[in-house]
């Protein structure tokens, strides 16, 4: 799988069509593409093309890396305000009793469940709850420092934060410099979803519009934070509206640079009021991350988020420009297992990640949550003394 034909061989021998010779010669020469190009490589370029082309982009920035991190997640609660047509996890507040709600003490013993494992980072996020407030999280983040102040704390999307700040009655500036002094050092990507505001209110209408969770990781950025993008996609959206959301993306980080990763999401359709719309093949899920991968030239990484996709295909989106699988979750996510995914129980030991790149003979590199290299696992021999263990607090 690591050997990929050499992008000019494929315009020398003439093997790229005559529509696309433009585009592929612009790509190589590492010329930014924009949005009738973008459209164009989604509507004719055939998964081989995208494949070489992502790979050559791939492998100019990140070489044969592959990044994972030792992480876990929180969610404090699945009740939500919100209706997202296409969430299989959240229940309304009016079902209560078909959620939960965890009390503070309950995170904590989260965190503390992990004494006396390695884990870099924790991943905080969940439904949008008026009784989980700014002040509620502040004093949650304070104490998660106090068991655990090296922990990394990741948390919450655009979507809390702006409901969360509303309510509190501040500004995103004074919110955001609130959590950053409890001990917030980065913010996940979700809650993106798609930017276009008209597909947006058809999906999502309720929740904060895409200026504002633009504006979000913009002031983040401006406070020193770094954070991640998502794009669901896979729906009701067209190519278009595909490329319109990386171009905003793209902009906002040719301002700020503020940006780790993208994360295309795949929707899921089990279970949620979108369950009629079909789901993308693994070939258009490929196709998605090589585009990605060619159009988001600011960006340092395009990640696959394997609990969402499955092992396998994470394994082949590293040969279509993906350079970063996320963690090893440690089965504390609901968020994917309740919208169908393969993993039902997204769970694997730093020995299994490691292995499931090496199958693909790329070199697995621990990370923490800023890219700064931990481990690299290419020549690491496990022994039973060094084979991270889980503490199966869930099970
Ligand atoms: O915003 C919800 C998505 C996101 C479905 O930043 C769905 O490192 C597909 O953003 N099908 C939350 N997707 C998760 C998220 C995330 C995950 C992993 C890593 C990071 C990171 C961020 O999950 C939501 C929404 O876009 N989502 N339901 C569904 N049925
Ligand atoms: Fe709530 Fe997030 Fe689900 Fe929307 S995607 S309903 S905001 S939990």
């Amino acid at each position: 799988m690591k050997e990929m034909r050499n992008p000019l061989d494929l315009l020398r021998n003439g093997d790229v069509p005559k529509n696309l010779i433009g585009i592929t010669e612009k790509i190589l020469e590492q010329k930014r593409i924009h949005t009738e190009e973008g459209i164009l490589l989604f509507e004719k370029a055939d998964l081989s093309l995208l494949g070489v082309l992502a790979n050559f982009i791939r492998e100019r920035k990140n070489q044969d890396f592959v990044y994972f991190n030792r992480n876990f997640h929180i969610e404090p609660t699945n009740l939500c305000v919100f209706a997202c047509a296409f969430c299989s996890y959240s229940r309304l507040l009016k079902q209560a009793e078909q959620g939960w709600v965890l009390s503070k003490e309950q995170m904590l013993d989260r965190v503390r469940a992990y004494d006396s494992i390695p884990v870099t980072e924790v991943h905080i996020v969940g439904g949008v709850h008026p009784k989980l407030t700014l002040d509620f999280f502040c004093d949650l983040l304070k104490s998660i420092h106090e068991i655990r102040p090296n922990l990394h704390i990741k948390g919450f999307t655009a979507v809390e934060y702006d409901y969360m700040f509303r309510k509190a009655k501040v500004s995103v500036r004074e919110g955001l410099e609130r959590m950053i002094e409890a001990g917030l050092e980065s913010i996940p990507g979700g809650g993106a979803e798609i930017f276009d505001e008209a597909l947006r209110a058809e999906i999502c209408g309720d929740k904060c519009t895409s200026a504002e969770w633009l504006e979000i990781h913009k002031t983040a950025h401006e406070l020193g934070l770094k954070s991640n993008a998502t794009m669901l996609y896979g729906h009701i959206e067209t190519y278009a509206h595909r490329i319109d959301h990386m171009n905003r993306l793209r902009d906002l980080q040719d301002i700020t640079g503020g940006f780790n990763t993208f994360i295309p999401l795949k929707f899921r359709n089990k279970d949620n009021e979108m369950s009629h719309v079909p789901e993308t093949t693994v070939i258009e899920d490929l196709r998605n991350y090589a585009v990605s991968r060619i159009y988001m030239d600011n960006f340092d990484h395009i990640k696959a988020y394997w609990p969402m996709i499955g092992r396998s295909t994470a394994q082949l989106s590293l040969s279509f420009g993906v350079d970063d699988i996320d963690g090893t979750i440690d089965d504390s996510t609901k968020i994917y297992s309740m919208a169908g995914s393969e993993e039902k129980n997204p769970q694997m030991n730093t020995r299994q990640l490691v292995e499931l790149i090496k199958q693909v003979h790329r070199h697995p590199v621990e990370r923490d949550t800023l890219y700064n290299i931990i481990q690299d696992y290419s020549n690491y021999e496990f022994t039973p003394e060094s084979e991270a263990f889980t503490p199966n607090h869930l099970n």
